[in-house]
């Protein structure tokens, strides 16, 4: 029985793809190359320093760590300065509501991202308070698809990783739920995300009543 819904942060409740996809262009265009939202796809769900490395790697470009960390800091304060007036009309259609539903049904919540500014960007959009747990990129070193961010959710609830349920936006985050050993419903339309035990486009299409039917294979 599912009693804990993990969710992923950018993507799934707070709209910042759009804000990490345009830090990562400014940056890519000012090395003198370009890179599109396809490509972009592939960075959702990794942490900066791993997906820097891949958009180097794209451009054919090699950068000594030091250049590395010089870089990942200017898209990062881009990206700081982005998210500076966010607030809760930045939340993604349905969060709110999904949240309170499970939280007057007893369900303990937990966010699992990868993302360093993930406290802050939960303070502003003000849904903190939902969350038992916040694991984010602070606290684990290794990037999704390994499935320690969501692991260490469940750990710090003090539940079993089969009781879970992962919300993903991200293809690296389905993996690292699978590999984790829970459920995971993907956040996105299905054709460009494998793996996941059930779709939906966001979170305005959910309720528990939804959530159980995904998660006994009887979609509704
Ligand atoms: C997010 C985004 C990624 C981003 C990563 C690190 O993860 O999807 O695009 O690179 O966090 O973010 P930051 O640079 O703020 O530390 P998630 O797991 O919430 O989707
Ligand atoms: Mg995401």
């Amino acid at each position: 029985k599912i009693n804990t819904c993990i969710f992923d942060l950018d993507g799934v409740l707070v709209d910042t793809a759009s804000y990490h996809f345009l830090a990562w262009k400014r940056l890519a265009n000012s090395l003198g190359f370009d890179f599109s939202e396809s490509d972009n796809e592939r960075l959702k769900g990794v942490n900066r320093m791993s997906s820097l490395k891949m958009i180097l790697d794209w451009a054919g470009l090699s950068k000594n760590e030091n250049e590395r960390s010089l870089l990942a800091e200017q898209k990062n304060d881009w990206y700081k300065t982005m998210i500076r007036t966010m607030n809760s009309s930045n939340l993604l259609p349905g969060t709110e509501a999904f949240l309170e539903e499970l939280a007057c049904s007893d369900y303990h919540l937990a966010v699992g991202s990868a993302s360093k500014n993930a406290e802050a960007i939960l303070q502003k959009t003000g849904i903190r308070h939902y969350f038992e747990v916040v694991v984010d990129g602070n606290m684990v070193s290794k990037s999704k698809p390994n499935p320690l961010v969501f692991l260490k959710a469940a750990e710090l609830l003090f539940v079993d990783p089969k009781a879970c349920a992962v919300f993903e936006d991200a293809q690296a985050g389905v993996e690292a739920a699978l590999r984790a050993g829970m459920k995971v419903i993907g956040v996105a339309e299905s054709a460009n995300l494998l793996g996941a035990h059930g779709y939906v486009t966001g979170l305005s299409e959910m309720n528990i009543e939804r959530l159980e039917s995904i998660i006994n294979g009887t979609p509704l």
